[in-house]
């Protein structure tokens, strides 16, 4: 058995490299050699690589700073000793019987290919699958190398050390290139494993830490019009690797020309670097081309930028129209982008939306109610997914995503929103974002959450450009204001004036208001309210959005031991699909899911249930009891989200694990009141001490000037 060397290049990815190794040592083909390249890691990736040194196999080297993957790879063909290589990237693994599949096939050829396959989540690996003979085939090695990629070929080294495989160390990217121009020039055909053996990860944080292919398309097409370049002049005279080079260079303007130039800023510099790459592609290819590429390329070689422009935007064009033509949403947004945008901005329109379009309610709407209340000079807008909400004064209502909201998103000088807006929404010159959020965070939030996998893997990135276009964060706290900073990596102006929303938890005749709230929902007079409002679980879904809950509290013990004192106010979160079933116990429990604003909820309640909600936060500017139902604190807390404060130590109320324990504090709710005062005290200094009733008007007067 011939022995294989593994050659992984690390930089600073200390999240993924542990699965990376467990998939090597897992590789049923045992005869291997790990070399291990750390490329210039930081001091903590450092450690904690080198603390995963402990098999055998492998061998070290190290690099005091950075010198690139390509100058990594080429160490790591010196440093091998085996028969054969194989690269494999430090984010990504390998299927189990990848390497042994890949030695009982290459035969006489000097290199063989695996598939690839997406890795965005746990589920995406599969079992190992038995290989039918009929799973190889000979596919043209240009073909099998038109992605540019070295990644997931197992080759000969003798083959290497003859052919002078090297790569090409003067830039960070597109450096596979000079690598692969021996394989496609000293192969006819390649044997192509019809089976995955690798799998290349998809990373969800492109922001802190991006991978090569997550630079921006600039970056990205800076090194590959150079490495182009350099390579077609070297090899003018050979037609196989500079057909290779040119098809590459065909495919990557076609893929990439709009989004390159999407960005005028860049237009001169990327006009220069794509007219001389023309110049040297082998023109008899034009004729193969679409006619818009045909004559881009033609005007490129001819270094006439006035057509070259022309063609271009009428390709940009015809695009988005043949897009727009896709479906109704599509055409809505192209409307949007080509005939609102151009309306002149309305500097006295305000747009509000709270919970996506589902209520009334939070801070929006209390910033809302000032300005009718104190009839400042405004149109006011408001987004809802019912375009037959009625509400307080002559605001407009305007559908969530249709046409009208599209207009009034282009023309509004002012946006307020308390979660995330849609990121095809234009941020225009001038147009101001009042970003509110909605709640205290307990559990951790974006990056701050050390998710290798996640549901949605573009989250981070999303979440970073969409908190770009934000002016204005409201922060409740001082500890909020910190973790805003590091979780959204905000850095324009918090507004560090307590949330609007908690204002009617101030307010002097809130007993008053609590009647008049009771009664409307049809709470029986002289009953106290126990209002019982959970978060969502993120591994609990039908769909993305549209998550499940089961309601363990026991509703019927409840009503037999609490029913004399105590009605039930069950509030789910907005994310919740599931309709709760309280059949039989009417008048006893109501579901208040639907119910508007959760703060006249804490107005008419006497003790609160939660569990890893932020509605604590906020409740307990009224000093009443909270308790803690946290049936799954251990799951929640160590493999969901993680969370930022002690909650057990710090937490004003006590930690519960069934509704026995629920039952019983109600029923002893004077100790635990005794019990928790002193914390209480100091969690409402910690958290609550900014709020005074006075929010909304600081939060106006600061934004709306
Ligand atoms: N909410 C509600 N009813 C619930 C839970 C929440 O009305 N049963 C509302 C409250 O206003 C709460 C807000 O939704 O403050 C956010 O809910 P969380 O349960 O805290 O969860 P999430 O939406 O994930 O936001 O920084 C805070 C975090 O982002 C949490």
């Amino acid at each position: 058995e011939r022995k294989v060397s593994i050659v992984i290049p690390y930089h600073n990815n200390m999240e993924f490299i542990e699965d990376c190794l467990n998939s090597v040592y897992a590789q049923n083909y045992t005869n291997l050699e790990i070399v291990l390249i750390n490329d210039g890691s930081n001091r903590e990736n450092t450690d904690y690589i080198e603390s995963l040194l402990t098999d055998k196999r492998i061998k070290y080297l190290l690099n005091e700073s950075r010198h690139g993957v390509a100058n990594s790879r080429n160490l790591g063909i010196e440093t091998a000793t085996g028969q054969y290589i194989f690269f494999l990237d430090s984010d990504d693994l390998l299927a189990e019987n990848a390497i042994a599949l890949l030695v009982d096939h290459i035969a006489e050829y000097p290199a063989i290919a695996g598939r690839t396959k997406r890795l965005l989540r746990p589920s995406d690996l599969e079992p190992p699958v038995e290989l039918p003979e009929l799973n190889i085939k000979l596919k043209n090695s240009k073909s099998v190398f038109k992605t540019g990629s070295i990644l997931n070929v197992l080759m000969k080294k003798d083959f290497i050390l003859k052919q002078n495989l090297k790569f090409d160390t003067d830039t960070e990217g597109s450096t596979d290139i000079s690598g692969l121009i021996p394989l496609v020039i000293n192969t006819e055909g390649m044997p192509i494993l019809n089976l995955r053996t690798y799998y290349k990860r998809v990373r969800n944080d492109p922001i802190t830490n991006p991978s090569l292919v997550q630079r921006t398309p600039a970056e990205k097409a800076r090194d590959f019009l150079q490495v182009y370049k350099k390579l077609a002049v070297e090899y003018q005279q050979d037609e196989n690797a500079k057909s290779f080079l040119d098809r590459l260079f065909l495919n990557y303007y076609r893929r990439h020309v709009t989004s390159i130039f999407k960005d005028l800023e860049n237009f001169q510099e990327f006009f220069g670097l794509f007219s001389s790459a023309v110049e040297l592609m082998d023109r008899r290819l034009l004729s193969a081309q679409a006619i818009h590429i045909r004559s881009e390329l033609k005007h490129l070689k001819k270094g006439n930028q006035e057509k070259f422009r022309k063609s271009l935007n009428w390709h940009m064009e015809a695009r988005d129209f043949k897009n727009a033509l896709r479906g109704r949403t599509a055409l809505k947004k192209y409307i949007y982008r080509k005939v609102f945008l151009k309306r002149p901005m309305r500097d006295n329109y305000i747009v509000f939306e709270s919970f996506l379009g589902k209520n009334y309610s939070d801070s929006p709407r209390n910033i809302y109610e000032y300005i009718i209340e104190n009839s400042l000079d405004y149109k006011c807008i408001w987004v809802f997914n019912d375009k037959n909400r009625k509400i307080p004064g002559n605001a407009k209502v305007v559908k969530r995503f249709s046409l009208a909201y599209y207009y009034y998103f282009a023309v509004s000088k002012y946006w307020v929103n308390n979660m995330r807006q849609p990121l095809h929404l234009v941020k225009r010159e001038g147009n101001v974002f009042l970003e509110t959020w909605h709640g205290t965070p307990l559990k951790k939030l974006v990056f701050d959450m050390k998710d290798v996998y996640s549901a949605n893997p573009r989250y981070k990135r999303d979440f970073y450009l969409q908190s770009r276009a934000w002016d204005y964060l409201l922060s409740p706290n001082r500890y909020s204001s910190e973790v805003f900073k590091s979780a959204f990596k905000f850095d324009k102006e918090m507004l560090e004036f307590g949330y609007p929303r908690n204002d009617i938890l101030y307010s002097p005749n809130r007993e008053q208001l609590a009647e008049e709230i009771k009664e409307s929902i049809g709470i029986p007079k002289g009953k106290k309210v126990v209002l019982y409002a959970p978060t969502w679980r993120d591994d609990d879904f039908y769909e993305p959005g549209k998550y499940k809950f089961d309601l363990k509290l026991d509703l019927q013990k409840m009503r037999e031991k609490l029913g004399d004192e105590y009605v039930v106010a069950l509030r789910m979160h907005y994310f919740i699909a599931d309709d709760l079933n309280i059949e039989g116990m009417e008048g006893f429990a109501f579901n208040l899911s639907k119910y508007d604003d959760i703060a006249h909820l804490y107005l008419i309640s006497d003790i609160l249930i939660t569990d890893y909600s932020s509605v604590f936060f906020d409740y307990a500017n009224l000093k009443r009891p909270i308790l803690f139902y946290t049936y799954d604190l251990e799951k929640y807390r160590d493999q969901l989200r993680g969370f930022y404060i002690d909650f057990e130590n710090e937490g004003p109320g006590p930690l519960l694990r069934t509704s026995e324990d629920v039952i019983d504090a109600i029923e002893n709710l004077e100790q635990i009141k005794q019990d928790y005062s002193q914390r209480y005290e100091d969690f409402y200094e910690k958290f609550c001490s900014w709020h005074d009733g006075k929010s909304t008007e600081r939060v106006v007067k600061r934004v709306f000037s």
